[in-house]
C-alpha cells in the first residue's frame, strides 16, 4: 500500500467508525414498525448508559421505546453495602429514557446471581433468620421503587426462581423463606407502587415443563390476593430452539389464561453451536473453558448463517405478532452483536452474532426479515 493509498484507507476506516451514526438514520425504526403491536425495547450496559460507546445512544433513542439496565439496577450494583446505595448509573439510564420517552423496566428486585453475600448472612457469617431476610428485602425494594416510582413503570420483581423442570430452584432465598418468598417480592413491590407493572421473569419458558412450574408458582400468587401483571419471556435462543414455536405460543396463551401478560425480555439468537445440547437457556453457573472449535465465526458472519438466523427471528416475530393483544414488549438483550452476553456464554471468548444490528451497528438480515414482516423493505 502506497502512503496515498495508506491514508485514504485510514480515513475510510475513520469514517466507517464513526458513519454508522449518520448512514443508521436512513433505517426504519423497530419501534415505528411494531408501533401498532408492542413496544420494542433493549438493554443498556454501563458504558452505554454513560455515552461511552459512540453512536450508541442515538441509534437506541431512534430505534427503542423501552429499555431495561442489563446490570445497573441489580442488587449488587445498587446496595453492594448494606444500607450505602449507588444510584448514579441507575439514575442516568432512567434520564435518558424520559429525555427520549422510552419506558424503563426496572431489572431486577429479586434474584439469586447478583446479591451480595451480606443479603443472606448475620453478623456472624451464619444464615439470617426469616425476619432479617424479609426486612432486607423489604428496605431495599422501598427504597430502590421509591426512588423511581414516577419514572420507571413496571419491574422485574422476581427473576429466575424456577428450574426447566418446573420445580422451585434451590437458593438463599428459598432456603431460607421458602417458596412464599415469590409472593412475599409481589407484596412488597405493590405495597411501594401501586400502580406499576409487576413482571415474573425467567429463561426457557417454552419448555412446557417450565412454563406448568410458573402457572402454578403464578396461581399461588394470585391466590394470596396479591398483584402481579404479566411474564417475562427471557428469550434466549438459538439455531435449533426453541425446537416447536408452537411451544411458545403455548406458554403466552397459558400466561394469557391467567389474566397475565407477556413480554419478550431479554432476546437474542446465538448463531453459535452449543457445546452441549443442555446448555441452551442462560444458567449462569455453566461455565465452559473456550474450544475454538465451537468459535467458528471469528472471521465475521457467513451469509448462509445470517440466512439461518434471520428464518429464527422471522418465525419468533411471527408467533409475537399473531399474539400481539397479549404480548406488551419485545426487548433485546443488547444493542448490538460486539455488546452482547452471548460472547462470553456459556463459554467465553467466542464470536457470536446473536441481535439485529452488527458490530459497526448496521442492520443485519434478522433486521430486515423482522421489520419485513410489516412489509417494511431496505430503501433502495
Ligand atoms: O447480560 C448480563 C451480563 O452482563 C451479566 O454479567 C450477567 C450476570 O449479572 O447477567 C446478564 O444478564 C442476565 C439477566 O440479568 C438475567 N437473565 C439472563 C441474562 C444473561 O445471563
Amino acid at each position: 500500500m502506497n502512503r496515498l493509498t495508506r491514508s485514504t484507507f485510514v480515513l475510510a476506516a475513520t469514517l466507517a467508525l464513526s458513519a454508522p451514526a449518520v448512514a443508521e438514520e436512513a433505517t426504519p425504526a423497530l419501534k415505528d414498525v411494531f408501533a401498532d403491536d408492542f413496544r420494542i425495547g433493549v438493554a443498556l450496559g454501563e458504558h452505554q448508559i454513560l455515552g461511552r460507546e459512540p453512536g450508541v445512544l442515538g441509534l437506541v433513542a431512534r430505534q427503542f421505546n423501552a429499555v431495561t439496565a442489563e446490570n445497573v439496577m441489580k442488587w449488587a450494583e445498587l446496595q453492594p453495602v448494606e444500607g450505602d446505595y449507588d444510584w448514579a448509573a441507575a439514575d442516568a439510564m432512567v434520564d435518558f429514557a424520559a429525555d427520549h420517552e422510552m419506558r424503563v423496566t426496572g431489572h431486577t428486585l429479586l434474584w439469586h446471581q447478583q446479591t451480595p453475600d451480606w443479603v443472606f448472612e448475620d453478623a456472624d457469617g451464619n444464615p439470617v433468620s426469616r425476619e432479617q431476610l424479609l426486612e432486607r428485602l423489604e428496605n431495599h425494594i422501598h427504597a430502590v421503587v421509591g426512588r423511581y416510582k414516577d419514572r420507571v413503570r413496571s419491574w422485574d420483581v422476581v427473576n429466575e426462581a424456577v428450574n426447566d423442570d418446573g420445580s422451585m430452584r434451590d437458593t438463599p432465598w428459598y432456603r431460607i423463606l421458602g417458596e412464599d418468598y415469590v409472593t412475599e417480592a409481589f407484596r412488597i413491590a405493590a405495597e411501594a407502587d401501586p400502580t406499576a407493572t409487576l413482571l415474573y421473569n425467567d429463561y426457557s419458558l417454552f419448555l412446557p415443563a417450565k412454563r406448568n412450574g410458573v402457572v402454578r408458582l403464578m396461581k399461588k400468587v394470585q391466590a394470596a390476593g396479591v398483584k402481579v401483571d404479566g411474564v417475562g419471556l427471557q428469550g434466549h435462543y438459538g439455531l435449533g430452539h426453541p425446537e416447536d414455536m408452537q411451544d411458545l405460543a403455548d406458554s403466552i396463551a397459558a400466561f394469557a389464561g391467567l389474566g397475565l401478560k407477556s413480554s419478550i425480555t431479554e432476546l437474542d439468537i446465538a448463531v453459535l453451536p452449543f457445546p452441549s445440547p443442555d446448555h441452551f437457556g442462560a444458567d449462569l453457573n455453566v461455565n465452559m473453558a473456550l474450544n475454538e472449535q465451537y468459535n467458528p465465526y471469528t472471521e465475521g458472519l457467513p451469509a448462509d448463517v445470517a440466512a439461518q438466523q434471520a428464518a429464527r427471528y422471522r418465525q419468533v416475530f411471527e408467533v409475537l405478532l399473531a399474539h400481539a393483544d397479549d404480548v406488551e414488549r419485545v426487548t433485546f438483550w443488547g444493542v448490538h452483536d460486539g455488546h452482547s452476553w452471548k460472547n462470553g456464554w456459556p463459554m467465553a471468548g467466542r464470536t457470536d452474532y446473536p441481535l439485529l444490528f452488527d458490530r459497526q451497528l448496521q442492520p443485519k438480515a434478522a433486521f430486515w426479515s423482522v421489520v419485513g414482516l410489516k412489509g417494511v423493505t431496505p430503501a433502495e
